[in-house]
């Protein structure tokens, strides 16, 4: 008989990969392709994955970083990470066709924003300085707003008043992180009130509780996903707060270095949210070809979340951008 000790085996987690949001903004930048035709200009990354990016600029989306690169009368998306205000009033400014490929759970927290700053709430937003979502949630009210950037952040909070304080949060961070964040401007604002419902959503909080699971039985956690991605940065963290002795973050199987296999017969594999399955595949061939051909699938929750499509791809969007030009 064979030494179970010689066994390497891979843990693929599950829930991962793609989830409703970004399911639903990559269909909409490729429906926009076949309804309008090229070129359709996309304002940010429709989602943080390089993969998916170069896919959409090969059959002909063009990604710009603000709407003003956009030219007049043409038809722009707004990535699954949402906008401010401000970045719709641009388009209009520059007679754009827009669709908003927001993610719904986004647009949740910017309402949450917009009806807390109308009561006059000091807003504290736990998230990543700099990331696309918190600055679009930011715009939402501006002077309401604060950013808690982590607990190394709340010793440096100030508010107005302490009795009228709530926290919202990116959707895409650190369960465990956030609730020390929390935990901690408790101590210094007994009065926070927190949101309505979750923030963190259901997506980044399945890969998380999938992944940890996952870690706590492998010697190296690889998680597919480009470096930009909050969800798939965070996998990492998580994995190794939850036992794993190694992590990384690769965005395909080209990324993987064998001496990350030095002395591993367990290696758990998941990926971003925003992460295409076939990269997931690649990574199991690559993994299959060193010996690590014995796959389990390790799943502690399912996912059957799904959302429609933004309802302007319904629209004459060409027609549209052309009347805006004459108008
Ligand atoms: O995880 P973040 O918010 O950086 O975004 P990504 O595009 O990777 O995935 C979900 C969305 C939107
Ligand atoms: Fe929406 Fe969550 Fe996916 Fe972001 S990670 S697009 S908030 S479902």
């Amino acid at each position: 008989m064979a030494e179970d000790t010689d066994r390497r085996r891979v843990l693929l987690a599950a829930p991962r990969g793609y989830c409703a949001g970004v399911d639903r903004a990559v269909i909409a930048v490729e429906q926009a392709l076949e309804q309008y035709g090229p070129p359709i200009y996309v304002r940010h990354e429709i989602v943080h994955n390089k993969y998916v990016v170069r896919t959409l600029e090969k059959k002909g989306a063009v990604f710009v970083e603000e709407t003003g690169e956009v030219p007049e009368g043409e038809i722009v998306i707004f990535s699954a990470h949402g906008v401010a205000p401000e970045v719709h009033r641009e388009a209009e400014r520059g007679r754009l066709a827009t669709v908003d490929a927001t993610c719904p759970l986004v647009t949740k927290v910017h309402k949450e924003a917009v009806r807390f700053a109308k009561d006059d709430y000091d807003i504290l937003l736990i998230g990543h300085e700099g990331h696309e979502e918190v600055i679009g949630t930011s715009g939402e009210a501006p002077d309401h707003i604060t950013l808690v950037d982590g607990p190394d952040d709340v010793a440096n909070v100030d508010v107005r008043d302490p009795e009228k304080v709530v926290w919202l949060s990116q959707t895409t961070l650190s369960v465990d992180e956030t609730m020390e964040t929390v935990g901690a401007l408790k101590e210094r604002f007994p009065q926070l009130i927190s949101p309505p419902s979750d923030d963190i959503c259901y997506a980044t909080q399945n890969r998380q509780t999938a992944i940890k699971q996952v870690a706590a039985d492998a010697d190296l956690v690889l998680v597919v996903g480009s470096k930009n991605s909050s969800n798939s940065a965070r996998m990492v963290e998580v994995a190794l707060g939850a036992g794993a002795r190694a992590s990384y973050l690769v965005d395909s199987a080209s990324e993987i270095e064998e001496s990350w296999l030095e002395g591993v017969r367990t290696v758990g594999l998941s990926s971003g949210a925003s992460v295409p399955e076939v990269l997931v595949d690649g990574a199991l061939e690559w993994l299959a070809e060193r010996g690590f051909d014995d796959v389990e699938v390790v799943q502690p929750i399912s996912e059957h979340i799904q959302f429609s499509l933004p309802k302007e791809l319904r629209r004459d969007l060409r027609a549209e951008a052309a009347a805006k030009l004459e108008g």
